[in-house]
């Protein structure tokens, strides 16, 4: 008698279409797909160009902010503005480790950032001028930040919804953070009046920016609606935007500068004017007002970092070897 052996796996009679169909159905039924799961490069390749971009983003985003931090009003104003600075930093972090769970490393993504290959929100490339502009930073950036990274908490890919839980928490202290800096501000001097006014003149239409180009002109839309990473889109989330500012604006006694504002009673929605698309796509390419400028100090913080990363690197290997006696414990501390 023969002895027939009759396993097999089922993976070895699938094809590339068998497992893009079973992601895909994934997908649809509202399944995360995680780290370990089959995805087609071109979803894993968008995630890591999209993910790191974002960690970018956050961490890029730490300079505007932080150039105030030793001229910030008070002690308490000091305070919450190196706690806020430091989430992002955090926020920068979760997010480079989501992108490492997609393959690549976070050598890798760095140095796409600094040789220029990889983008980051073009709102991080305009100057902070006056104590107000922390305040519009909070208020608009933030404010159109979460509104994109809500809709991110339930993307399709595990690790990168998770992180943005997390994010969205702690992004709507930031929020109401700057809205009360104007709140503050509006109800004080003239002077302090016009230097709100100025913030919000100058943070306007670059927070418009933020949501990315029109939706007819968006590369990765149709694709990243297809595979739940973006579930609204760019147009969408900016008219969300425009609706909630445009009623919060009220409650500073303070204007947006767009004279083509108007609440539309057959939309329900407010209008608004055209945004210079001209300057948008200047600072993506980055001819903005402090693209080098932010760039340059990015490179030197990684450059005086090394030490740091060279330390944790010995001291992660010095772990991994572990000592035999209590005698050779105790030489290795
Ligand atoms: N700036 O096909 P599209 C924060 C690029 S930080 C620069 O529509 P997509 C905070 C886009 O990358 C939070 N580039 O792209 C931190 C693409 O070029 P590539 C930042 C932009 O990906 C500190 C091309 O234009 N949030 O909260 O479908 C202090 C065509 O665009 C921009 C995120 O990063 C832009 N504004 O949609 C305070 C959210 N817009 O990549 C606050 C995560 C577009 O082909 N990202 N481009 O070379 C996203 O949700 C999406 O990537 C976007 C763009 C909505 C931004």
């Amino acid at each position: 008698m023969f002895a027939v052996n009759l396993h097999f796996n089922l993976f070895d009679f699938m094809g590339e279409k068998d497992f893009e169909k079973i992601f895909q159905e994934k997908i649809d039924n509202e399944i995360k797909i995680e780290p370990r799961d089959w995805m087609p490069e071109k979803y894993r390749q968008n995630l890591i160009r999209q993910v790191s971009q974002h960690a970018h983003s956050e961490i890029v985003g730490m300079l505007p902010e932080g150039n105030w931090i030793t001229r910030a009003p008070s002690l308490k104003r000091k305070a919450i503005l190196l706690a806020k600075v430091q989430d992002e930093a955090g926020h920068g972090l979760y997010l480079y480790s989501a992108t490492e769970t997609l393959g690549t490393t976070r050598e890798r993504t760095i140095n796409d950032l600094h040789s220029g290959k990889a983008k980051y929100s073009s709102i991080f490339n305009y100057p902070t001028l006056t104590w107000a502009d922390i305040g519009a930073i909070g208020w608009l950036v933030d404010g159109a930040a979460i509104l994109n990274q809500v809709m991110l908490t339930r993307t399709s890919y595990g690790p990168y919804a998770r992180a943005m839980v997390r994010i969205c928490r702690e992004e709507s202290f930031h929020q109401r953070q700057g809205f009360e800096i104007l709140l503050v501000l509006s109800k004080g001097t003239t002077e302090q009046k016009e230097m709100c006014q100025d913030a919000i003149n100058r943070w306007w239409w670059p927070s418009l920016m933020m949501f990315g180009p029109h939706d007819s002109d968006s590369t990765h839309s149709d694709q990243s609606m297809k595979w739940k990473i973006k579930r609204k889109s760019n147009d969408e989330l900016r008219q969300n935007f425009v609706d909630m500012i445009a009623e919060q604006v009220k409650v500073l006694g303070m204007s947006l500068p767009d004279p083509d504002l108007k609440w539309n009673n057959k939309t329900k929605h407010y209008d608004f004017g055209e945004i210079n698309w001209e300057e948008f796509w200047n600072v993506v390419k980055g001819n903005g007002p402090c693209n080098r400028q932010r760039l340059d100090a990015r490179k030197k913080a990684w450059e005086e970092g090394e030490w740091v990363r060279e330390a944790a690197a010995a001291y992660s290997e010095k772990r991994k070897i572990k000592p035999k006696t209590h005698k050779e414990a105790l030489e290795t501390v």
